[in-house]
Parts: C-alpha cells; sequence; structure tokens
C-alpha cells in the first residue's frame, strides 16, 4: 500500500507542471499523514481525493486550463471595469468620488492651492494637473458645470515656466497652436510675469502668476483606475 501511494506520488510529480510545486507538496504531506496515523484503525485509503486540494483563493488556480480561465476572467473584469468608466457621470474608484468626462479620463478636484502645490497632491491621489481636458472647450465646460460654483477657477497642467512663451504641458508636451483656449488678449503675461495657467468656466485660458491660489483639477487616465 505504502509503495503504491509512494508510485502514485512519483507518478503525480511527473503529470503535474512545474507551477503546480504547491499541490505537489501537498499531495506528498497527505500521503505522509496517513503513514503518521497507520497504527490506529484504519483509515480512508489516500485517493485522489487529496489531489485536487482547497480550491485556491483568487489569482490561485490548480491546473493550467484553470489559470487560463482565471486569466480571461479577469480581463472579462478588467474590460467591463474600463468600458463603465469610458461612459460619462460620477464614478466611485476606492472609495473616492471621480468624474468621467467620457473621454478615457477621470477628473476630481482638491483644495485650492497654489500651482506648485497643485501639481504635488493631484500626483499624490495618482493623477496629474489636466492636460487632456483643457485642449477641448466643449469637454471642459462639461467638466467645469459638473464641479460647478464650487471650483469656478481651476488649474491646469500647463505653464511657460521654464522659457518665456514656451508653454509646455504637464505631461511633456508641448502646447500646439491648435490647441489653445486662451481668453481674448491671453496670455499677456502681466506685471511681474504670469506662468501657470488658470482655467475659466467658459473654457478659456489665462496665464496668471503661479503663486496665486486656485482649485486643482486633477485627471486620470482610465486605465490607471
Ligand atoms: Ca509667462
Ligand atoms: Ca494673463
Amino acid at each position: 500500500k505504502m509503495l503504491f501511494k509512494l508510485l502514485l506520488a512519483l507518478l503525480l510529480m511527473f503529470c503535474v507542471e512545474a507551477q503546480d510545486t504547491r499541490q505537489i507538496l501537498l499531495t506528498l504531506s497527505s500521503v505522509g499523514n496517513s503513514e503518521k496515523g497507520a497504527q490506529g484503525p484504519p483509515g480512508r485509503p489516500a485517493g485522489p481525493v487529496g489531489v485536487l486540494g482547497p480550491k485556491g483563493q483568487k489569482g490561485e488556480c490548480t491546473s493550467n486550463s484553470a489559470c487560463v480561465d482565471n486569466t480571461i476572467q479577469e480581463m472579462e473584469n478588467r474590460f467591463n471595469q474600463i468600458e463603465t468608466l469610458f461612459q460619462t457621470g460620477v464614478k466611485l474608484i476606492n472609495g473616492t468620488v471621480w468624474f468621467s468626462a467620457g473621454n478615457g479620463y477621470l477628473y476630481r478636484t482638491l483644495p485650492a492651492s497654489n500651482y506648485h502645490a497643485a501639481n504635488r497632491t493631484c500626483a499624490a491621489i495618482g493623477a496629474r494637473l489636466a492636460v487632456v481636458a483643457p485642449r477641448n472647450i466643449n469637454i471642459t465646460r462639461m467638466i467645469k458645470q459638473h464641479f460647478g460654483v464650487a471650483a469656478p477657477h481651476t488649474w491646469i497642467g500647463l505653464n511657460d515656466i521654464e522659457q518665456e512663451n514656451a508653454w509646455v504641458w504637464e505631461n511633456g508636451e508641448r502646447l500646439l497652436s491648435s490647441d489653445t483656449n486662451w481668453f481674448t488678449g491671453e496670455p499677456n503675461s502681466f506685471a511681474s510675469g504670469e506662468d501657470c495657467v488658470l482655467l475659466y468656466p467658459s473654457g478659456h485660458w489665462n496665464d496668471v502668476s503661479c503663486d496665486r491660489v486656485y482649485t486643482p483639477l486633477c485627471e486620470m487616465s482610465v486605465f490607471d483606475t
């Protein structure tokens, strides 16, 4: 009987894939336990029951086909999640409320601060100051309408801090003339200089001092959730 168990164990070692090492160990340990109990009344023979082991928790699988099934299921769940996040409206992500503009990005406002602090607070929640929405005035207006009177004046991720009039988005892209929504007469780098960009409810921009205090408009890709 012992020989049979040993052969069974060896057979399993050859049959089971390398990634199922944990399962082999389970099988061997169950054989070992059976041997210890030999002195008592005969127990149930260690059969294939122990081979399958307990059903794995999320992310675990006990065979190649089960692993493939798990992967397909996970991909399907992720696809459904992304599809939902692409739909315009309020979304709850890990207990935090975001607004989806339907453009593949989520928006959230944070307590007002200067431009540099706004950059940091957006980064701290896995986002950045908005760089996609401000280029599309209709999407911008929808976002501004959503946040309403609570945040009429918001920072967006655009500045010419490095070099005057060389406007750069916070994702490193240069501002294209086809993407601008400057308010009439802006940018004017008024007085002692204005290197950061304020977004009005109308969707138009004004260059202002980076020391001014406005609401950060944070932006996060739905793929970063
Ligand atoms: Ca400037
Ligand atoms: Ca200005």
